[in-house]
């Protein structure tokens, strides 16, 4: 609960490459931030999925491009998360945090 995995700075805009090497789909989602998939597997996604999201289904051997902009502060006392939305996943760990800090 205390664990940041890394920090980013209020403002900045981001590209993050989530790759699925498990056996099964994950569902990735974020707080704090909304995102665009930039791309699946090096594709254009299709139409379904070019509006603003927070979670991403990644199929098993899938890599995505997620593009997102931090707008929002989070501090050490208050940090965001980023997980799998499936239940069972986020209560067995599959779960990260971070801060965004001012410049
Ligand atoms: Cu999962």
């Amino acid at each position: 609960m205390r664990r940041i995995d890394f920090s980013t700075t209020l403002g900045n805009t981001e590209l993050w490459e989530v790759v699925n090497r498990a056996h099964m789909a994950h569902t990735f989602h974020v707080h704090g931030v909304s995102f665009r998939i930039q791309s699946r597997d090096g594709r254009e996604p299709p139409p379904w999925e070019r509006g603003w999201k927070d979670v991403v289904l990644i199929r098993r051997g899938e890599s995505v491009r997620l593009a997102m902009t931090f707008t929002q502060p989070a501090s050490e006392a208050f940090p965001f998360m980023y997980h799998c939305h499936m239940l069972e996943h986020e209560d067995n760990g599959m779960m990260g945090q971070f801060t965004v800090v001012r410049s």
